[in-house]
């Protein structure tokens, strides 16, 4: 038995019901050892490098000399007392004050791993300052916790459970702080706010500590790196979980389900335009025989769309997988197949990612508390619990056999029985199911309405805003997507009125210019085809990405705010003007923005002249050289286009 874990295992015994008797081990021999650029605060043998608590930070600053020795001597002789290192570990007995760096630190990027008792309760502080937060609580850890205008909760509980370890990366450059826990992000470049004067700044410099706070602790694995270069590292605070998305754009919404044979919308007619008996029985005619999961995916890939939500229950609580929990699914009906299968697949194999669209209400479900149509009524015994057990069984299985699903698009969340703690513990669960899944604003009480934007007050508001059927405002600060029908109703209806391309690209253009993305629905017939006017609608709007798509993906919105003229997007030293209107009589006016031009095309053709004055800069293309849909012009600056201050253009009324 290795002495070391069968220490380790000792002191955890409380806590594993039953010891794991292990046979020999092989010695850990990267303990405690820095990864290449760090150098280990803990060297593994003794508290070389560390000192004892002698006051606050700013306190500390205020001792003489002399004082500061005495008073640090007696401090070291106390920290021996209560912090000690045995097999390896850093341990503290909860009895002693906090352990200090005796170096101060600026920008930096730190590891540590830290193990608690069931309780328990540390920070580090950063700088002196107090500090990333560690306890056993269902908030999680990593939160900046004495924050008091800045987010001081972490984005998403992370923490393994009291007894094993957890891994913090910390990374602090200015005052802003990331932080990462067992390799998922909890804190996204939040600012750090001086507890020890909330009128000032945090320190530039100061000490990283390990914090006392009267119980037992463990740490390893301490290593730090300058980071001398800020300006060079500072994307290093960015989590990039959501990147895949930021850059693509334009995803394809699917609502689909039995409820097509109807030609009625879907959940929403169950009740109103077909009788609750009448809609529940359709799935036992539903036989999409001419479904092709290919087809539907390479027909989002002709679009340009690079991801695909599909409903894989509504309200109306049908399922479209076969499901484990429930007999009201597509191995009921004579088809058989299990679309989500074929569809996850496919995605796969053609490079889309694979996304399902789930409602929180259930007008179906016997658990659920409201009925048809639309929610009216309350079902007679109902168990809302219970309803969230079979929920939750439900995306587990969605989880682990369709995915790694991109995102997980909830719905139905505006209803009564559900509420902001029913919330907060869903997103918890779906980010343990699979941690980089995203998850929008709808799976909590956070939504205002159709705007679909986050009230400021709910701790876990998703990852997303999601305006519908409406162009979401300029926002760079929030991602957010609109969702809007290419006709009117969200599931298939014969003759629905589809929109022209001209309104397709110019909401996509719109959408884009403010830094959102647009998932664009369609809905599929009950044979199994996307209608054909759909299908040539998309293709149309994937040839015109063909040719302007640089302007569209992976950009960001701005610099110039989307309004009636039209919308830009930016990227690198590039600005994509996107003109949809020109004023009637005279150039475009674009104010000035804090930058240099150094080239000017038009991207749609034709020649552009540009006139620089001091305030703005005057644009014209000649009409007979416009484009119907949007006449693109790329300017290129002197320097990156979205450092520049979005701003907007006011000469078109
Ligand atoms: O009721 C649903 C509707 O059917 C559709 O699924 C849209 C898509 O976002 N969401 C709800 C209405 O807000």
């Amino acid at each position: 038995m290795n002495h070391q874990r069968l220490h380790l295992i000792g002191w955890l015994t409380p806590f594993i019901i039953s010891p794991v008797i292990t046979a020999d081990l092989p010695l850990d021999t990267t303990l405690n050892d820095p990864p290449p650029g760090f150098s280990a605060l803990f060297n593994g043998k003794d508290l070389h490098g560390w000192c004892g608590f002698i006051g606050d930070f700013p306190a500390r600053a205020e001792y003489t000399e002399e004082a500061h020795a005495e008073k640090q001597a007696e401090a070291d002789s106390q920290m021996r007392k209560h912090w000690s290192v045995e097999d390896g570990l850093l341990v503290f007995d909860g009895q002693g004050k906090s352990l200090v760096t005796q170096e101060d630190f600026g920008d930096f990027e730190l590891l540590v791993d830290w193990m608690i008792k069931p309780n328990g309760d540390s920070g580090i502080y950063l700088r002196g300052t107090p500090q990333v937060q560690i306890w056993d609580n269902e908030i999680g850890s990593g939160g900046l916790y004495n924050n008091h205008k800045n987010l001081s909760v972490p984005n998403i509980d992370a923490d393994n459970p009291p007894g094993e370890w957890n891994t913090f990366r910390i990374i602090m450059i200015d005052d802003r702080v990331s932080v990462w826990l067992n390799g998922i992000n909890v804190v996204e470049a939040v600012q750090l706010e001086n507890y020890w004067n909330r009128g000032l700044p945090v320190a530039t410099r100061g000490p990283i500590e390990l914090q006392a706070h009267g119980n037992e602790l463990r740490f390893r694995n301490i290593f730090i790196r300058h980071i001398n270069d800020p300006g060079a590292e500072r994307e290093l605070l960015i989590d990039h979980r959501m990147d895949w998305w930021t850059q693509a754009k334009f995803g394809m919404f699917i609502h689909w389900g039995p409820v097509s044979l109807k030609g009625t919308e879907i959940s929403w007619s169950r009740g109103a335009q077909v009788p609750i008996d009448e809609y529940d029985m359709l799935y036992q005619s539903f036989n999409p025989t001419l479904f092709d999961a290919a087809n539907w995916v390479a027909t989002a890939k002709v679009a340009g769309m690079k991801y695909l939500v599909i409903t894989a229950k509504h309200h109306d609580g049908f399922s479209l997988w076969n499901s484990d929990l429930t007999d009201y699914d597509i191995t009921a009906t004579p088809y058989e197949l299990d679309v989500l299968a074929e569809l996850s697949q496919e995605c796969a194999r053609q490079g889309i990612r694979f996304c399902v669209y789930y409602s929180i209400c259930d007008w179906h479900h016997p658990d659920y508390p409201t009925d048809s149509p639309g929610g009216g009524g309350t079902k007679q015994s109902h168990n809302m619990d219970r309803y969230v057990h079979f929920m939750k069984g439900q995306l587990k299985e969605l989880v682990e056999h369709y995915g790694p699903l991109g995102i997980i698009w909830f719905d139905g969340e505006w209803e009564e029985p559900w509420t902001v703690e029913y919330g907060d513990d869903l997103y918890h669960f779906i980010r343990s199911l699979q941690p980089d899944i995203i998850v929008n604003n709808r799976v909590n009480k956070a939504r205002h309405g159709m705007a679909g934007t986050s009230r400021e007050d709910i701790a876990y508001p998703g990852d997303y805003d999601t305006p519908e059927q409406q162009i979401g405002s300029f926002n760079r600060n929030r991602p957010w997507e609109t969702c809007m029908t290419i006709g009117e109703q969200w599931s298939w209806k014969p003759n629905d009125q589809i929109k022209t391309l001209k309104e397709c690209l110019s909401t996509l253009i719109r959408v884009v210019g403010g830094d959102g993305n647009l998932l664009f629905n369609v809905g599929p017939m009950p044979d199994g085809r996307i209608e054909p006017r759909q299908v040539e609608r998309l293709k149309e709007m994937g040839d015109w990405l063909e040719q302007f798509g640089a302007g569209i993906y992976d950009t960001r919105g701005g610099s110039f705010k989307p309004g009636p003229w039209g919308a830009s997007t930016c990227r690198e030293n590039s600005v994509y003007l996107f003109i949809i209107e020109w004023p009637e009589n005279g150039p475009l006016i674009l104010p000035a923005i804090d930058a240099n031009l150094e080239s000017i095309n038009v991207l749609t053709g034709g020649s552009v002249t540009i006139e620089q004055k001091e305030d703005c800069w005057s644009l014209w293309v000649k009409e007979e050289e416009r484009s119907a849909i949007a006449t693109v012009v790329r300017l290129g600056l002197d320097r990156s286009s979205f450092d520049i201050t979005p701003i907007d253009i006011q000469n078109l009324d």
